[in-house]
């Protein structure tokens, strides 16, 4: 119940990070890969990374913000691939600016990338969904869709909607068998936390790496590995039943009050 042969999974931002990661794992449960990219160059690199693990990925170029470039992207992977069965909506950007220094515009390119996108990129493959008799549609939303912190207000905002969003695909659409379900990642070592775990220039750990360290019972940080099993369990038919559900992978971060000063 755990495979995906023959199904096409759409994965959105999916060049390296998390994205990489959870298509790795779809592809070795026997889904075909096709992801996106803002640019060629990331799109290129992103090919030559698949195939050198033996995974023959197809790339497109997409701002996932642009409706009418999304809607031109779903009717080529169709045309060129096959109606996508599995969507993972992985793109997103942070920007972390104390909320009263951020500009309005600022805040909308967050939103509009994190938010808009998984709404813009869900409506593009639901209808092709109900008619073949079913999809998945798994978003990924974060810590920050159950908590706030310092300088993330636009961010969290997002990712909070996100939750929201995913509960109302779940909804809107699980009388088509469609299930839409998040992944909610903890802290995870990719390119978008590297600022957080920068060693400082006396070689010690930068703070919010120790930080996070004593907020997770795992006690280490998340590998963008950790999110491939949780995701192919979303994509698969074990999931069924599962429908608006979040799924964490944090370490147990959700449930820790953090580690006790010695
Ligand atoms: P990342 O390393 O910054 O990668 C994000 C990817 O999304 C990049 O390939 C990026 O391309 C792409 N992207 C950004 N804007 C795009 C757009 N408009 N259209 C198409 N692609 C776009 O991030 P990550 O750490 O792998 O995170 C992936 C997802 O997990 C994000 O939604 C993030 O919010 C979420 N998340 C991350 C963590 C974590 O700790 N890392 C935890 C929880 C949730 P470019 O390189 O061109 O920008
Ligand atoms: C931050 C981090 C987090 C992670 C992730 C946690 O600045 O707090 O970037 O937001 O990216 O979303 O789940």
């Amino acid at each position: 119940m755990f495979r995906l042969d023959g199904k096409i999974a759409l994965v959105t931002g999916a060049s390296y990070g998390i994205g990489f990661a959870i298509a790795k794992g779809l592809a070795e449960a026997g889904a075909t890969i096709v992801f996106n990219d803002i640019k060629q160059e990331l799109v290129d690199k992103g090919l030559a990374a698949y195939d050198e693990i033996g995974i023959k990925a197809h790339g497109y170029v997409c701002d996932v913000t642009d409706e009418n470039a999304v809607a031109d992207l779903i009717a080529k992977i169709e045309k060129e691939v096959g109606v996508v069965d599995i969507l993972v909506n992985n793109a997103g950007i942070i920007k972390r600016i104390p909320m009263h220094e951020m500009s309005a515009d600022e805040f909308r390119q967050v939103i509009d990338v994190d938010l808009n996108a998984p709404f813009i990129m869900s409506k593009a493959v639901i209808p092709a969904m109900i008619k073949k008799g079913g999809g998945k549609i798994i978003n990924i939303c974060s810590m920050m869709s159950e908590f706030g912190r310092e300088t993330v207000s636009a961010y969290a905002s997002a990712k909070g909607g996100l939750k929201m969003l995913t509960r109302n695909i779940a909804s809107e659409y699980g009388a088509y068998n469609i299930q839409c379900n998040g992944i909610g990642p903890g802290y995870i070592a990719t390119p978008q936390t590297a600022p957080l775990r920068e060693v400082q220039p006396d070689g010690s750990k930068h703070p919010f790496d120790s930080f996070i360290l004593a907020k997770t019972p795992a006690a280490r940080w998340g590998n963008p590995e950790d999110l491939a099993g949780p995701a192919v369990f979303l994509a698969s038919s074990a999931s069924d039943f599962v429908n608006g559900h979040i799924l964490y992978v944090d370490g147990g971060i959700l449930a820790y009050i953090g580690k006790q000063p010695k």
